[in-house]
């Protein structure tokens, strides 16, 4: 347990540090040479890497839609209830965020207008691994619905059978997916960011990744001809807010759900309660033990953070400074917290609200800015599978009003040219009146 109080600086700092990303110039170079492979051999390299890696006999990177079809029924009546009720809430969260455009006259005879309009293609990127998500598929795939997305591409490693998991093809046809590509790493990447002969170019891609996929995003989004990504990224995390009323197994039980994830998955709980961060390590030991997962969890915990502060308040600024993916309030009063809590993924009020009803089925997206991103970027939503422009429209009319502003401000800045597009045409304007 740390005691925040007693820490220094240079003490606080070390305990709120993400473990370092594994960004070194070997993987910037693999993913380099990956993404000039693709670029110059197209499909044969991305079939040449997905059978070194995931599925030596796989016999074409399509999956068809047939083969997505019998996948899909291979679901159990269970689960697939259970997508319907994920895939319902998350659609309606998403569907209210349809943003309103907005037309406004600004000065008489001057209209602006602001528009949304969905991207024509994006790429969705659901990992393979040790557990390959679903959910991960509806929170990428339900609002490229809602948004009314022309083309979704999905790409997924396949198994060493050529194929993916069942209930990923069961989300692909609830969301309409058609194209769907056996690839992961870095080559998926870039083959959506780039193109080939049979994977044609997107315009921006999402979803979570190994370090190769990181890399690679980052690596297609610097370039002109690449494409858009949703957030960087890195490893999964929780920051458990709690005082001393709430209850340990369930804190307990919210960290480990980080835990399960990854080895590198990030677990902190902040408390003003000694005795609530005494029995939480108590319930998170015996958890612990039941896990199917163990050795994962175990390999995470190990890196768990347990912080002791003087006051709620203190606590409250701890997690600030961290800007936690996921932030979870198991105090008294949760919400009345909730205008002092500034930097979080997103927020789960009260001791009813675990981490797991966000990951699969409340309506709130499960893509969160991690690594202290939750600063300055903003969990995935509706807004991130469009795009806004802007429209204007002046009459005659708005061009005399705003004309001589417009042309002081061209002359300030020694711009003839942009002078000169409004004079030619008042002086058009006024001929006219006069002839
Ligand atoms: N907690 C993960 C999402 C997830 N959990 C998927 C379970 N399945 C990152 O927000
Ligand atoms: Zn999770």
């Amino acid at each position: 347990m740390l005691n925040w109080n007693t820490l220094s600086d240079a003490e606080r700092r070390d305990a709120l540090a993400r473990p370092v990303m594994k960004n070194s110039v070997t993987l910037k170079q693999t993913v380099s040479e990956i993404l000039a492979d693709v670029e110059h051999r197209g499909d044969e390299a991305v079939l040449d890497y997905t059978r070194r890696f995931d599925c030596p006999t796989l016999p074409a990177l399509r999956l068809s839609v047939e083969q997505r079809d019998a996948l899909a029924a291979q679901v159990s009546q269970d689960v697939e209830e259970a997508i319907n009720t994920a895939f319902a809430n998350i659609k309606a969260f998403h569907e209210a965020q349809m943003p309103q455009d907005i037309q406004l006259t600004t000065t008489p005879g001057v209209v602006c207008e602001q528009r949304f309009v969905a991207l024509e293609a994006v790429g969705l990127y659901i990992p393979g691994g040790s557990a390959p998500l679903p959910s991960t598929a509806l929170m990428l795939g339900v609002p490229a619905v809602v948004a009314n997305v022309p083309r979704k591409v999905l790409c997924t490693p396949p198994g060493k059978d050529g194929l993916i998991a069942p209930e990923i093809a069961f989300v692909a046809k609830r969301c309409g997916i058609e194209e769907i590509y056996l690839c992961g790493g870095a080559q998926a990447i870039a083959a959506m960011a780039l193109g080939t002969d049979s994977i044609a170019q997107v315009d921006k891609i999402f979803g979570p990744g190994n370090s190769f996929v990181t890399e690679a995003k980052q690596q297609v989004s610097q370039r002109a001809d690449g494409a858009a990504i949703d957030m960087p990224a890195g490893p999964s995390e929780v920051l458990v807010l709690a005082d001393g009323e709430a209850n340990p197994a369930f804190v307990a039980s919210d960290l480990l759900s980080q835990a399960e994830h990854g080895a590198d998955s990030q677990a902190i709980l902040v408390s003003n309660s000694e005795s609530l961060i005494d029995a939480v390590k108590a319930e998170v030991d015996t958890q612990l033990a039941q896990l199917s997962r163990n050795a994962i969890a175990v390999a995470a915990m190990d890196n768990a953070r347990y912080i002791l502060t003087t006051s709620l308040n203190e606590a409250v600024a701890v997690s600030n400074a961290y800007a936690p993916e996921h932030l979870i309030v198991q105090t008294e009063d949760a919400r009345g917290l909730l205008p002092v809590l500034k930097n979080a993924g997103s927020v789960f009020l009260g001791a009813w609200s675990p981490e797991s009803a966000g990951d699969y089925a409340s309506g709130t997206n499960h893509v969160l800015p991690t690594y202290g991103y939750a600063k300055n970027y903003s969990s995935l939503g509706l807004l991130d599978f469009m795009r806004r422009y802007t429209v204007q429209e002046l009459s005659p009319q708005g061009l005399q009003n705003l004309g001589p502003a417009i042309m002081t401000l061209a002359a300030a800045e020694g711009l003839d040219a942009h002078e000169k597009a409004v004079a030619l045409r008042m002086q058009a304007l006024k001929d006219n009146q006069d002839g």
